[in-house]
């Protein structure tokens, strides 16, 4: 197919890839519907798509079961000397990780088309936006870009002749010889997937996978790893931070960008629907902000994405319902299960479970079977603009001004339900010490306690303690006008394992009480550890917590915090010399309070 683009480095680079990766065609994609019904039909005629019956345009996909995660432990972070990628990135100098890479690529998408997706991360136009041009030979990439991003010719047109893109190489790693039947899910086995991102050149390179973030490059890998990079170098900010906007009983209205690890609520969170009477809230992003300083001094921020990638199972009526809704039409699942009606289904979804279901990996499943009926990090891709709670700013070209951050984590036991940092300083530090227990979204143990500094332990693209001088700037540069940051913790438990707080919409309690604090109409109690509610300034109306509950949720109990110093200094050592001072301050500082 003949390119329709006049750039001439992307023409190159194509020819280039084509040449390596031996493609038996090259198709430019133009992110129309009928393209992506086209492709979408031709995985339903190859078996790999599953129509959904129940939900119209909808499909299912099972990935290969050694393919269900992002792969932490085969990403990379290439800079040309490993001290810039930092300690908590794998890093391979870029010579031989290309080298290697190379090797893998060679003629690797034999027997297959190779796609070209022109997309852009932010809406087209906007002055944060960014061109990124993905090559892969999955159709079924190709599909989930086209609701993870704005896909298409006027991408290319923006592009012109000579415009600036991130070149983003993906192959699933699986050649077709002649005669060669393929298979549902082609992958290549785990020893040769590689992540790879090289944010000197702004280049990505993603061999072996075809899940997620690890294949769906617009996401973890461009507008994370390789954004964050250029946003140091170039005065901005990129986080792994949902966007919502809460609007009081008097109109005014409060912009929230909140940090938490993957499979922590930030979908739940970001599509709240608030039991507080009279309180709004309105969706603008569910994972990635990207944050400039605007003319009048304060931080604006855009949604890059244009769908929602949501972990499935625990999503139903109960939990998030905008969710539900958003699920109704158009949408990927992928390894979730499939009842009898023809449904899919997945753990906590609403209801009895079916009776009778085939499960993630193709199998009967009946409640009695011991296994899970959908993989715990199965997920849905779904449009963002189907969501009933998007705010209608969700797509504006400068994006809203963001007022309140929040960190927080998975964390049983020591950290209450909310704290607010005495100061931009004491919040930096509070996000560089961010922990919380692991999840099903990176294929590792579940369950471990795990420091993830401002949830981009696995998607900052350089040296984490220049990432937290970056903070640091960033807020020199905001000074009086900088967002108010808060910590919290949904999920505390008794020392019996109950949870103390019923979270979900519940959650917009806290977020009240963070708005009034912004509004200077809740006072708050000093501790040792920030600033916490002070009795009676939680508005629990109409929720009964038993006191002794409360009690826990708000303690700040100082012998664990005390017995949590030894792991921060430990956690900060391994920075060395990148080590912002003014961290080290902090840590002191807590620690003299604690006493
Ligand atoms: C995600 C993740 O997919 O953080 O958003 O893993
Ligand atoms: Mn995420």
């Amino acid at each position: 197919m003949k390119s329709p683009s006049r750039n001439t480095r992307l023409n190159q680079w194509i020819q280039e890839c084509a040449t390596l990766c031996l493609p038996d065609s090259v198709y430019w994609c133009d992110g129309s519907a009928d393209e992506y019904n086209r492709l979408m039909q031709q995985m339903v005629a190859s078996g790999a798509a599953i129509p959904i019956k129940q939900r119209p345009n909808s499909f299912l996909f099972r990935s290969d079961p050694s393919d269900v995660a992002r792969v932490e432990d085969r990403t990379y972070i290439s800079t040309a000397s490993q001290i810039e990628a930092g300690p908590t990135n794998n890093w391979i100098d870029p010579a031989e990780l290309k080298k290697t890479m190379t090797g893998f690529y060679k003629g690797c998408m034999r027997g297959r088309t190779m796609y070209v997706i022109p997309f852009s991360m932010g809406p087209v136009g906007s002055p944060l936006a960014k061109i990124g041009i993905e090559i892969t030979d999955s159709p079924y990439v190709v599909c989930n870009m086209h609701v993870m991003t704005r896909v298409g010719t006027r991408v290319l047109d923006v592009l012109g002749p000579d415009g600036e893109f991130i070149p983003c190489l993906h192959s699933i790693g699986a050649p077709l010889e002649k005669g060669q039947k393929d298979v549902l899910w082609p992958c290549a086995p785990i020893e040769q997937k590689y992540i790879s991102h090289f944010p000197e050149e702004n280049l990505i390179w993603s061999y072996g996978s075809g899940y997620g973030g690890n294949a769906l490059l617009g996401k973890k890998c461009l507008a994370l790893r390789i954004a964050s990079a250029a946003a140091r170098r170039e005065g901005w900010m990129a986080e792994h931070m949902l966007i919502l906007r809460l609007t009081n009983p008097e109109g005014r209205s409060f912009h929230i960008a909140a940090a938490f690890p993957s499979a922590c609520g930030k979908t739940n969170l970001a599509m709240i629907n608030p039991t507080i009477p009279g309180w709004k809230a309105e969706c603008i992003g569910d994972d990635i902000s990207w944050m400039k300083i605007g003319p009048d001094g304060r931080l604006y921020a855009i949604n890059p994405e244009s769908g929602f990638f949501g972990v499935a199972p625990g999503t139903s009526y109960d939990s998030n319902p905008a969710a539900m809704d958003t699920l109704k039409q158009n949408v990927i699942f992928t390894n979730c299960a499939l009842a009898d009606s023809g449904d899919i289904w997945w753990e906590g979804f609403d209801g009895p479970p079916p009776g009778h279901a085939i499960d993630w990996k193709g199998k009967d499943w009946t409640p009695a079977s011991k296994v899970d009926a959908a993989h715990p990090n199965a997920r849905f891709t779904a449009p963002a603009r189907q969501c009933p709670v998007i705010s209608p700013d969700w797509e504006k070209l400068d994006g809203v001004p963001i007022d309140i951050f929040i960190f927080g984590g998975r964390r049983a036991s020591v950290v209450p339900l909310v704290h607010e940092a005495y100061n931009w300083d004491h919040g930096v530090f509070m996000g560089s010490t961010a922990a919380s227990e692991t999840t099903a979204a990176n294929i590792g143990a579940v369950g471990n306690l795990r420091r993830d500094p401002f949830a981009m332990k696995p998607f900052c693209g350089y040296n984490m303690g220049d990432y937290f001088q970056h903070w640091f700037d960033m807020g020199d540069k905001l000074a009086a006008r900088a967002p108010r940051i808060f910590y919290v913790n949904w999920f505390r438990k008794s020392p019996e394992g109950k949870w103390l707080w019923p979270g979900y919409s519940e959650n917009s309690r806290v977020l009240k009480w963070m708005c009034e604090r912004v509004s200077g109409k809740a006072e708050g109690r000093q501790t040792p550890i920030g600033i916490l509610p002070k009795d009676g300034e939680l508005d629990l109306k109409g929720l009964s917590i038993p006191a002794q509950d409360l009690a826990e949720l708000m303690k700040v109990d100082a012998a664990a915090w005390k017995a949590e110093l030894p792991d921060i200094d430990q956690h900060f050592k391994q920075f060395g010399g990148r080590l912002p001072a003014r961290l080290g301050a902090q840590l002191k500082a807590l620690k003299e309070r604690l006493g």
